[in-house]
């Protein structure tokens, strides 16, 4: 327990392989629960505690809709049924849904594999270009101004990268091992999710 407090990048990463052979085996039996679905989601929060305060609104957010998707993991077992019981109901895109709230949540990881991947090829200690990148490949396409702005200008409080995984307390070679762990299984957990949308025809773009 505490060992995994010490070394959240491997929490991260742990969580999301559980959830890549999941999304793997594609099978009807290989439903996602939603449970560890919202589990695994409720992981990445940590890293914004190693952010700083600039992404504390990013945090409140995320965590809201992470929340959301726990609460409703009391009453429907797979991410499947959730979706359609929201087809069904017709608010698939109502604020607030579970399914919007899916959506939302889906980018994160996004961002978090593409910062990942950019901190992986980076040279240098600052974290600006990575995460500027990421931002603007996953988030910024949906975001009106003034967050973009707000973005914009929380990337000037970063962390150094030596700063940051002194506190993952990760070396560079482990950490590098662990976000690369992250990148393979979250990269097969999002398509899963996307697959969700898309074969019912509801979207990605919105
Ligand atoms: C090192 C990387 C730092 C960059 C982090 C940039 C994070 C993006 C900041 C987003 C601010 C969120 C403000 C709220 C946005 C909401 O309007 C939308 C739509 O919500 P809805 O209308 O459906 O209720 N919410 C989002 O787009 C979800 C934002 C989640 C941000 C998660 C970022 C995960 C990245 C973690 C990096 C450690």
């Amino acid at each position: 327990m505490a060992g995994e407090e010490e070394k959240p990048l491997r929490g991260i990463a742990e969580a999301f392989e559980g959830l890549a052979e999941t999304a793997r085996a594609k099978a009807p039996s290989s439903a996602m629960e939603v449970a560890p679905f919202a589990r695994a989601c409720a992981h990445v929060s940590v890293l914004f505690g190693c952010l700083g305060i600039a992404f504390k609104f990013a945090e409140m957010d995320y965590v809201s809709k992470v929340d959301d998707l726990l609460e409703a993991s009391k009453s429907i077992s797979t991410l499947q049924s959730m979706l359609d019981l929201d087809v069904e109901h017709n608010r698939v895109r109502e604020a607030g849904s579970h399914t919007r709230n899916l959506l939302r949540v889906k980018r994160g990881l996004d961002m978090v594999k593409v910062l990942f991947e950019q901190i992986l090829v980076s040279e240098g200690n600052s974290l600006r270009n990575a995460a500027s990148i990421a931002y603007a490949e996953v988030f910024s396409p949906h975001h009106g101004w003034a967050i973009r702005k707000a973005v914009a200008a929380g990337m000037y409080a970063l962390p150094t990268k030596s700063q940051l995984l002194k506190k993952l307390n990760e070396d560079e070679a482990s950490a590098k091992n662990q976000m690369q762990n992250y990148i393979t299984a979250s990269a097969a957990v999002i398509l899963y999710v996307e697959d969700l949308f898309t074969s019912r025809q509801l979207g990605l773009d919105w």
